[in-house]
């Protein structure tokens, strides 16, 4: 980390440390994915059939996340299908989730449009197992969403589940209605299934919503580099500026990496990445799921994925009325609030230059063998051609110190960028008188003026 340190200083532009791949990158993706990078916060948003029994059957709670309750009740078809006729979400309203993603400060919004359930929350021709036909609502959700989020110019897109559909007989994963995964596979019945509804229905929406600005594919069980092609193929002939992300499956060249469910890396990582997280400890929704996060946090987090090269994309779950959770509302807007006054550290910026600020690893693993890091909290950093941006979230009295030996021309916060702060520098080091009290409850934002960058 010293070493990384002492580079950053004596290198003439930090944007040496621009996120996304520097070597090998066509200009096509390059041009792809520059909206992208920029965006930095994204709203993901689970919804399906899974909201009416919201985590609990035949007067049962069921553990795990919300969707999974098909899976962890091990619902037979027959019986998960009687929640169609239920699902009437009145209290839809696609102008005020696509609002709520804007006053978050998010600029994408991806939802599911077929979760492993199989059920489809768009109208489909492919199959009637949707919620057009299917439901009592009659309407089509995306459909609105898609315009809602033109009007306000968030990207649309779509998670869809490419390999796992419990529904049908050779989807992957319903192993008690139907045969082992590994016979589907074997027996041809995965590849009809994957022709026969999986590859039209990607079809489906990527013809009738738009600009769809990309698939979030997940879980690809049994996926083949040969079936991730297809897909791969399908979204690119249809749509050439939309994006793959990572779980499509092995081999393909998706846009992007996916990191586990709710993981955070312990440091910078390079490359193209995003961490998709819950506001509670599920996707969709589960009445009795009050274990939210605090807004501190999420603007913590949101500040750490970004100092390490990544983007947010973060969950919420609406009830099967049609309605995002309160809690959810209220938390977002917070992040919002401080969006408005410090988002300039996150749209399109760039990772820390330092790491010691981070962490440091453990000798502990978690349940999926990566180490554990003891994360530290006092500050995180992001930069952007000439400016080093600093949001600290543990305001340290009269001084903030920070290993900077580079040259500083002008520090101010950005809740009050008149106010010039004087800067003073030693051993290697550079030190900011603050103002008389922190500019925000959570996280202060401070700038550094750099002229080694300022120039570009
Ligand atoms: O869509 C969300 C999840 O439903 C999906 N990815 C995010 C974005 C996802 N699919 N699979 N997984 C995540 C891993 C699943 C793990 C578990 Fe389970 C599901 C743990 C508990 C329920 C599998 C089934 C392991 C135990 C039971």
């Amino acid at each position: 980390m010293k070493a990384l340190f002492a580079l950053a200083a004596l290198l003439p532009s930090l944007t040496a440390f621009a996120a996304g791949p520097t070597t090998n990158e066509t200009p096509e993706h390059a041009a792809r994915i520059a909206w992208w990078r920029e965006a930095k916060f994204g709203m993901f948003i689970h919804w399906g059939l899974y909201a009416v029994p919201a985590g609990e059957w035949k007067g049962k709670p069921v553990a795990g996340i919300g969707e999974w309750i098909m899976n962890r009740a091990k619902i037979p078809v027959k019986e998960y299908e009687q929640l169609a006729p239920q699902f009437n979400p009145e209290k839809f309203d696609a102008e005020a989730w696509a609002q709520l993603a804007q006053d978050a400060g998010m600029k994408y919004m991806v939802i599911t449009s077929k979760h492993h359930d199989g059920f489809a929350m768009f109208h489909s021709l492919v199959s009637p197992y949707n919620i057009y036909d299917a439901t009592p609502f009659k309407r089509d959700p995306m459909k609105e969403l898609s315009a809602a989020c033109a009007k306000r110019g968030i990207k649309f897109g779509f998670y869809y589940s490419q390999a796992q559909d419990w529904h049908e007989p050779g989807g992957m994963g319903n192993e008690w209605d139907f045969k082992k995964d590994d016979e589907k596979d074997k027996d041809g019945d995965y590849d009809k299934y994957l022709q026969g509804k999986a590859e039209p229905q990607v079809k489906e929406i990527l013809t009738n919503y738009g600009p769809i600005c990309l698939i979030w594919f997940d879980t690809p069980r049994h996926m083949t580099a040969e079936r991730a092609a297809r897909f791969e193929k399908i979204v690119h002939d249809l749509q050439p500026n939309c994006l793959v992300s990572g779980r499509i499956g092995p081999g393909s060249s998706s846009d992007y990496d996916s990191e586990g469910d709710n993981h955070i890396p312990g440091t910078v990582r390079a490359g193209d990445w995003e961490t998709p997280a819950t506001l509670n400890d599920t996707w969709g929704f589960k009445k009795d799921d009050h274990n939210w996060k605090k807004p501190e946090d999420l603007i913590f987090k949101l500040c750490d994925i970004v100092s390490k090269g990544g983007n947010y994309l973060l969950n919420v779950g609406p009830t099967a009325e049609g309605v995002i959770p309160q809690p959810s509302q209220d938390m977002l807007h917070e992040v919002g609030k401080w969006m408005k006054t410090n988002g300039e550290m996150i749209y399109g910026a760039s990772p820390t230059p330092f790491g010691e600020e981070l962490g440091k690893p453990t000798d502990r693993k978690d349940n999926r063998n990566r180490v554990i890091f003891d994360v530290y909290k006092e500050w995180r950093c992001t930069t952007k051609p000439g400016k080093l941006y600093f949001a600290i979230f543990k305001w340290p009295g009269e001084n903030f110190t920070v290993p900077f030996k580079g040259q500083v021309t002008k520090a101010y916060m950005l809740a009050d960028k008149d106010k010039e702060l004087k800067v003073t520098q030693a051993d290697g080091k550079t030190t900011v008188a603050l103002p008389g009290q922190q500019t925000d409850p959570v996280a202060s934002v401070l700038v550094l003026e750099t002229p080694e960058t300022a120039s570009k």
